[in-house]
């Protein structure tokens, strides 16, 4: 009698543990963009193990869930591809009690044109896109995208390995919208690039730092926070947005519509929100957070640099990219054939 109870305790309390050791929380996030001791105080909190993973472009997160990936639990699309995401039907509609802290969000990103209402994504982060460079072995002012062409610096110039971004810069440098259609154009874009290319080390957007930093590459075309991580380390690069305007950002949070453990997922992006949370990540990872209320966390280095918290007058010449239905397999074929080429 009191042997079969004894097992059945056992494996109560067995059962108990398991599924605390179950609590899981699957992460999919651009490469540098979170404070990892945020991640670890978040397991504490929450008695759970985060596993975390990391993409290099909107369009292998969307390629990754497209090929049937399961497991993603919160994921980090940028704007366009969240109206992407949205119009595939992949996103979670968010339940936003479950988010109490959006309270704190800038009301300007709370109703973003992507997605009306943050029905379907939380605003992370904000920034531009634009030029990194050793400034110790590049002695003259970078101002211009056509740095890119400077065959001074040929061999040692990398382009990020985006598509939007790469014929973002491309189109801006002509004097033509990031989000241009006109096939002419991409034409012309794509004849200015495959010149480029005489000078390019390589399209990357993850080895960026390494190569920098060892000095195989002089120069590069780069998202701003990932640069001043740079800069903290190494205080020969510096960075710049160029004259001619760049490609402006918000990356979101957002769950997929399969996620295995959307509590967790909620948890996890009410977390972000905190302001006192919040203000780590901005100082660790050089991007500004639309969170008015996470300033007072943040270093005075940082939230004055009008790099990172980009004033009115640099914001006027840059620009959010949007989805662009189906010209987008036009501009992949592009892509390709340069890439190729
Ligand atoms: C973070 C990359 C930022 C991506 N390392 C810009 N959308």
């Amino acid at each position: 009698m009191l042997k079969p109870m004894l097992g059945a305790i056992v494996m109560v309390l067995l059962m108990g543990c398991s599924s605390k050791q179950d609590a899981v929380l699957n992460v999919y996030n651009w490469s540098d963009y979170i404070d990892p001791a945020v991640v670890t105080a978040f397991e504490a909190e929450y008695q759970v193990k985060v596993n975390y993973d990391t993409f290099a472009s909107n369009e292998e997160l969307l390629a990754k869930l497209e090929g049937g990936a399961q497991g993603y639990d919160v994921i980090f699309p940028s704007d366009y591809m969240v109206a992407i995401m949205v119009e595939e039907g992949m996103l979670e509609t968010l339940n936003h009690d479950q988010i109490p802290n959006l309270s704190g969000l800038d009301p300007q990103f709370a109703n973003p044109p992507y997605d009306p209402g943050s029905k379907h994504s939380v605003a992370f982060t904000y920034g531009t896109s634009g030029i990194g460079y050793n400034a110790e072995e590049i002695t003259e002012e970078i101002t211009s995208w056509d740095a890119f062409w400077n065959p001074e610096y040929a061999g040692r110039i990398l382009l990020l390995d985006d598509v939007r971004e790469v014929f973002g810069f491309a189109f801006k440098y002509l004097g033509y919208s990031v989000n241009d259609t006109v096939p002419a154009h991409l034409e012309e874009a794509k004849q200015l690039l495959m010149k480029q290319k005489e000078y390019l080390l390589k399209y990357e957007s993850t080895m960026n730092k390494d190569l920098l930093l060892t000095r195989e590459a002089l120069i590069s075309h780069y998202w701003a926070g990932d640069m001043y991580q740079i800069m903290d380390e190494d205080s020969s690069f510096a960075f710049t947005i160029p004259v001619e305007g760049a490609v402006l950002f918000t990356d979101c949070m957002a769950i997929p519509m399969n996620a295995p453990h959307k509590d967790m997922a909620y948890k996890f992006i009410n977390y972000i929100l905190k302001p006192e949370v919040a203000g780590k990540i901005v100082n660790e990872v050089w991007y500004a957070m639309p969170i008015p209320g996470a300033l007072e966390y943040v270093d005075e280095e940082i939230s004055s640099d009008p790099n990172i918290f980009p004033p009115d007058d640099i914001l006027a010449r840059c620009e959010f990219l949007t989805d662009l239905g189906d010209y987008n397999q036009t501009l992949d074929r592009a892509w390709t054939e340069l890439k190729m080429k």
